[in-house]
């Protein structure tokens, strides 16, 4: 039997959780902005503090073969041959906010401390997960560490490269890492008892609901995929318009065919969104020859989001043809709709419940390294309010309030997961 945890002091959890954020999201590789990509020295000095302070909440700390620091607990006299895998990210997106990712790691390292403090006899062992690379910021992949923890990490990705050229498995290796041993990296499914991360909502409905936290029903499914339009370079003062093979005029039209498509279907809760593109040579006075651009298509489920991308890519292909260009599509990531495990959910309701919140259930827009580990166990989510629903922008915010609650909510779980495992 467990016993039952003391009451935590929410306060000092979320102001002690905003100052680990804070020395987190002080390290970027970019003075004006936060950005912390996979397997750069920023991601070693994110993931030393990390192993650093599940250290001194009383967990071992190791590192696999992506580079995931895995913070690990097991009960005084406890086997831990079975554990509750408690993750989220440490990597950011380019000028990110100081949450999305971090906080799963610091309320887990949190709610596991308060756990080991409470002299609890748990059945299972606990391990904080802090992935790399949820939000493929670097290479043309994503969800790589989650991957090779859920033991489906795809060798081809090893190829993904950066802007720079460099590849994933040469980025690996200068990190210290050896690609060979990325099978090593696996759970076993008999060790994987449960999947939980702590998330902010990165949208507006808490807040708007006037809740801290939610327990997440589903996590919508995506694909990215890039565009390579190509044209003819030529002199921008001697080629007259109609002789013109524009590939970034054409790009630009299929740009906008994108928009319409989730114009169209917003009633499915499409959105589709061209965050990144590249237009070469890049001189003033010269036509665009070639043109990169990356899709990322989400929507309420993986039947609409498929024909979405056979739309788009018939609307660029009519519109290649019309302007003798080519185009070609690559698709470098798709994940289906995952949903989360109904009695985790239950458990996480009762957990947010004994605090005193009426949790909200929600759908998650954004993806999460969740949708993952939902291939190797039981996998829930909880989002915790953020301000304006902002994210993937500095303005980001959850407050220590809303912290303090979540990891209390958690450690609750952590409890109530633990005391059903008999
Ligand atoms: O793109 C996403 O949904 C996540 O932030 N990686
Ligand atoms: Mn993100
Ligand atoms: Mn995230």
């Amino acid at each position: 039997m467990t016993a039952r945890l003391p009451a935590l002091n929410q306060a000092g959890l979320g102001v002690r959780a905003q100052a680990m954020l804070a020395e987190l999201g002080a390290i970027s590789s970019d003075p004006q902005r936060l950005v912390r990509l996979f397997l750069t020295p920023e991601h070693r000095r994110a993931a030393d503090l990390v192993a650093r302070w599940m250290r001194e909440a009383g967990m071992s700390a190791s590192e696999d073969a992506l580079g995931t620091v895995r913070g690990r607990w097991t009960p005084p006299g406890g086997s831990g041959t079975r554990r509750l895998l408690i993750g989220s990210h440490i990597d950011t997106v380019v000028d990110a906010g100081k949450y999305d990712g971090p906080l799963g790691v610091v309320a887990g390292i949190l709610a596991v401390e308060a756990i080991a403090k409470s002299g609890a006899s748990l059945p299972i062992g606990l391990d904080v997960l802090a992935f790399g690379d949820e939000e493929g910021s670097r290479f043309t992949a994503t969800l790589t560490s989650s991957s090779a923890c859920a033991g489906v990490f795809d060798p081809t990705a090893l190829a993904a490269t950066d802007s720079e050229g460099v590849t994933l498995a040469d980025a690996l290796r200068a990190y210290g890492k050896d690609p060979a041993a990325i099978g090593q990296c696996a759970y076993a499914r008999a060790e994987a008892a449960a999947y939980i991360e702590v998330h902010i909502e990165q949208g507006p409905v808490l807040e708007a609901q006037d809740r801290p936290l939610g327990i997440v029903t589903a996590i919508v499914g995506q694909t990215r995929m890039r565009a390579t339009v190509t044209g003819m370079a030529g002199h921008a003062g001697t080629v007259p318009m109609p002789m013109r093979r524009d590939a970034l005029a054409g790009a630009a039209e299929m740009i906008l065919a994108v928009e319409r498509i989730a114009q169209q279907n917003a009633a499915d809760a499409m959105v589709a969104t061209v965050g990144r593109i590249e237009a070469s040579p890049g001189a003033v006075n010269v036509i665009a020859g070639r043109v990169g651009f990356t899709v990322d298509l989400r929507t309420a489920t993986d039947a609409l989001r498929h024909a979405a991308i056979a739309q788009i890519r018939e609307a660029a292909a009519r519109i290649a043809e019309r302007r003798k260009l080519d185009v070609a599509f690559e698709i470098f990531h798709d994940t289906p709709t995952t949903p989360c495990d109904p009695r985790l959910q239950d458990m996480l309701q009762a957990a947010i419940e004994d605090l005193g919140h009426a949790p909200l259930r929600l759908p998650s827009g954004a993806g999460h390294d969740a949708q993952v580990m939902a291939g190797l166990c039981p996998a829930a989510m909880m989002f915790v309010r953020c301000r304006d629903g902002i994210s993937h922008n500095p303005a980001e915010h959850a407050s220590p309030q809303d912290m303090g609650a979540a990891v209390a909510a958690l450690a609750g779980f952590i409890a109530r997961f633990a005391q059903a495992q008999g």
